[in-house]
């Protein structure tokens, strides 16, 4: 049996959530990752029939049964993970009517998985339809993607717009859009039947005056949609109340998209002549 502390997997969530945490977008226990986990990979490291404990899960997400996962824990901080990963990250497995995580590796101190694991397995879930290759679903709270949140409007439209416009390249990384939920209470199961409902449509959810969430294929790309996001708040942060000499026309934004060969969500770009 390989040692899981050189996991590729461990390794993921340890480097991810350090760069998380380094650009101050996971202040404290802020920020949830669930990665979805090949059973022949995890079996290199782990005796899987071996369960530690056995944790309802407080919902069921029937077509997960099998699925393992691995997870952040609750009230755990992504500051903390690179040092000790055995307590701050959990590997599970779905079991018996989707309701029960049995408890593989990690959550060391006796803890369990975040707060955030309905929305998580939901959109997993969800996203799982769409694309079978989904595999990663990331929850964080980045700065000026929040600050935006309190001075534009929330209409998933107008929003989008406004990203796009703020990089030549948001409209290539994220053509589909950002969806956004009103402000919800976290950690329930309605935050995560809206927002696996939203993932039927958007890879990136805003949770408005929360933080955003993401789903993707890898790690690199679940993680880097999040930050393309967040680069455009930021330029839009530093350039709101200022007057607007220069931006990127709508028709730029479809000679980029055509030139990548993205088809760009509609009603948002204003393609009249
Ligand atoms: O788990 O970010 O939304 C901490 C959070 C809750
Ligand atoms: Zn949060």
């Amino acid at each position: 049996m390989k040692d899981i502390m050189t996991a590729p997997f461990v390794e993921e969530m340890k480097s991810t959530t350090a760069n998380m945490y380094r650009l101050g977008w996971d202040e404290r226990n802020g920020g949830n990752i669930s990665y979805l986990l090949d059973e022949k990979a995890v079996a290199e490291y782990l005796d899987i029939s071996k369960v530690i404990r056995k944790i309802p899960i407080g919902f069921k997400v029937p077509s997960l049964v099998g699925k393992i996962f691995i997870v952040t824990g609750t009230g755990k901080y992504f500051k903390n993970v690179a040092a000790d990963p055995e307590t701050n990250l959990g590997i599970i497995r779905i079991a018996g009517d989707g309701d029960v995580a049995e408890l593989l590796w990690g959550y060391k101190d006796g803890g369990k998985f975040t707060s955030e694991l309905p929305s998580h397995l939901m959109c997993h879930a969800q996203r799982l339809k769409v694309d079978p290759e989904n595999r990663v679903v990331m929850h964080s709270h980045p700065t000026n993607t929040l600050a935006m949140n309190f001075v534009h409007e929330l209409d998933e439209k107008k929003f989008t717009h406004t990203l796009w416009e703020m990089c030549t390249e948001c409209v290539v990384v994220f053509p589909d859009g950002v969806g956004i939920l009103p402000w919800m209470l976290c950690g329930t199961n309605s935050i995560g039947e809206a927002t696996a409902k939203k993932m039927k449509e958007f890879r990136l959810v805003i949770w408005a005056m929360h933080g955003i969430y993401g789903a993707g294929k890898t790690m690199d790309e679940t993680f880097g949609l999040i930050e393309t996001v967040e680069k455009a708040a930021q330029i839009y942060m530093l350039t709101c109340n200022r007057p607007r000499i220069n931006t990127i026309k709508d028709s730029e934004m479809k000679e980029l998209a055509d030139l990548f060969g993205v088809r760009v969500r509609d009603g948002i770009l204003d393609l009249a002549e």
